[in-house]
């Protein structure tokens, strides 16, 4: 089945168009073309690599009650696969999301205010897919973002969901599926529309998101969404792509006392 990835590509500038913002309220989510250049691309990678290098010499299990998953490369080499919390361990990522740019996606949460959660949820998280023999982060089940309130006995609160690109990606190799309008569903839906995470099977309503490196996404953490495996193996199946939650209300650091939040106790299923 060929999926449809023909939806408009923006440019992100310091607000949004009507446009943007008509075809976010429709479909739930947006994909800006080029929110960094080529060699920032490369910068913000090497300091992935960096604080990467840095957690393996010290064995880093968890940041902030959040677990780190460790995998292998291509080479045989152990990798980090779910950084969290990123940037409070590299000034360079620290900076990224100090973007002005950000700030134009606050609208879209509805919301009085609106920040970057860098200190909050799980933080900036850096996702790195390899198939590998024995791969254990190949693909993420169906979810939505927001189910994570739903676990904390709390409203759902407005949630924007930031990805940042970091290599190019067709659809033949996998990556992110999102199901258009979703995030205007009921919370019937929202809660078992699908089996969370377990459901890793096509859906004939989802569209891929391609991507160049360096493009930006945004989506509504209401909004269902999967990660495909991608049938290739080794060097052409690598996907890097960071996330930041932009959100409203109180604000809710987390800490290292910070207990392991419940829903990351599906993070054994993604594989
Ligand atoms: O890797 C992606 O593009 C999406 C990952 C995702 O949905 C998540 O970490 O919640
Ligand atoms: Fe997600």
């Amino acid at each position: 089945m060929s999926l449809p990835t023909d939806y408009p590509r923006f440019t992100l500038g310091l607000a949004l168009s009507a446009e943007q913002r008509a075809f976010f309220a429709k479909h739930g989510f947006l994909h800006f073309r080029g929110f960094a250049a080529p060699e920032h691309v490369q910068r913000i990678l090497r300091a992935t690599q960096q604080v990467q290098a840095k957690w393996l010499a010290e064995g880093v299990e968890k940041v902030n009650g959040v677990p780190i998953k460790y995998g292998h490369d291509v080479d045989g080499a152990r990798i980090v696969q779910r950084f969290a919390f990123a940037s409070q361990h590299h000034e360079g990522l620290h900076e990224l999301l100090q973007d002005p740019r950000f700030r134009a996606l606050f609208p879209l949460l509805e919301a009085e205010d609106g920040r970057v959660g860098e200190n909050e949820k799980d933080g900036l998280v850096v996702n790195h897919y390899v198939n590998v023999d024995g791969s254990e982060f190949s693909q993420m089940g169906w979810h939505t973002d927001s189910l994570r309130d739903v676990f904390y006995g709390k409203r759902i609160g407005p949630m924007l969901n930031v990805g940042l690109h970091l290599d190019c990606n067709q659809a033949t190799n996998g990556g992110l599926r999102v199901i258009p309008g979703t995030h205007r569903q009921s919370l019937h839906k929202m809660l078992f529309r699908k089996k969370y995470y377990k459901d890793v099977s096509d859906d004939p309503d989802e569209i891929a998101i391609e991507t160049e490196a360096g493009d930006l996404t945004v989506h509504d953490g209401r909004m269902w969404h999967r990660v495909a495996r991608s049938p290739l193996t080794g060097e052409a199946s690598r996907r890097r792509v960071m996330y930041v939650p932009i959100i409203a209300g109180k604000y809710q650091p987390k800490s290292e006392a910070s207990p392991t939040p419940f829903y990351l106790r599906f993070l054994h299923l993604v594989k």
